[in-house]
């Protein structure tokens, strides 16, 4: 079972005694990259920490998975994430003993600025409990078909709108959106470069596009934009596959109200379905 930790943007698995915490995206030193800009603000790294421990002491995971996109520079690690990435797990690592992480593309190089005990899988995903889990930025193993749900980050969905007086409103969102499984699969199968040939036991029906943990962070509206077009190479190979079904995906805010569909959203910003 899914839960949605409403107002964070976390979820946790739930599944008899086992609980796994899921967070992505939290990008961790993306302030540092501001100051080319002139734009100087503290480290937000202890506030992520905090609110991350704090959920940790709530919901008592015995597993914690970062779904990608741990840290902010995307090949090397930049001076400061060497101080603060580092310091982070150490904290992490007193409160919950199985953390996993499942590398975005912001992670190169991150391996060795994690303490050695925590796991890093493939980039491909992994299945905890029935639920598929990936980044986004790439496809997911053809193994992950065989979960109900797949849930990715990578994306930092949010809406944005003006109101009558022309202030912009942007909020995080989670996405649930319809897959098709047989086209998803046909594509993965024909991307993956591990082709067993095996039978795929396809039960992927599901599809849950989490906001970004750092909410210091910009989003992708998506109302604006359609996410599926071709030249948008950041939202990932899946979200172009047309094995989702977006026009119809539903949209909800943190605190759990439904705001309606991507499609209603897109007509409204003047954009047309493409499907
Ligand atoms: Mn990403």
């Amino acid at each position: 079972m899914i839960v949605l930790l409403q107002p964070h943007p976390a979820l946790l698995i739930k599944a008899g005694e086992t609980r796994t915490l899921v967070v992505a995206d939290l990008h961790i030193g993306w302030e540092v990259t501001l100051t080319n800009q002139g734009v100087h603000v503290p480290s937000q790294t202890p506030k992520l920490l905090k609110r991350l421990l704090q959920l940790i002491d709530r919901y008592k995971p015995n597993t914690l998975v970062m779904l990608g996109d741990v840290k902010h520079t995307v090949a090397t690690a930049q001076l400061e994430e060497w101080r603060d990435v580092p310091a982070f797990f150490e904290k992490l690592k007193r409160k919950i003993a199985d953390i996993r992480v499942v590398p975005g593309n912001h992670d190169g190089n991150l391996a060795p600025l994690l303490p050695p005990d925590i796991e890093i899988t493939p980039p491909t995903g992994i299945t905890i409990q029935g639920v598929g889990l990936f980044h986004g930025h790439t496809w997911p193993a053809p193994k992950l078909l065989e979960s109900r749900v797949l849930v990715m980050g990578h994306v930092h969905p949010v809406i944005a709108f003006r109101d009558p007086l022309g202030f912009r409103i942007i909020k995080q969102v989670w996405i649930k959106a319809k897959l098709n499984p047989s086209t998803l699969a046909e594509q993965i199968l024909k991307k993956s470069a591990q082709q067993t040939g095996e039978k795929l036991k396809m039960k992927a029906k599901k599809l849950v596009i989490m906001p970004q943990f750092n909410d210091f962070l910009g989003g992708r509206p998506i109302n604006e934009k359609p996410l599926e077009k071709k030249s948008e190479k950041i939202v990932g190979p899946i979200l172009r596959s047309r094995s989702v079904d977006l026009e119809n995906a539903e949209i909800y805010m943190l605190d759990g109200t439904y705001l309606g569909k991507i499609g209603e959203w897109r007509l409204r910003s003047g954009f047309r379905s493409s499907n």
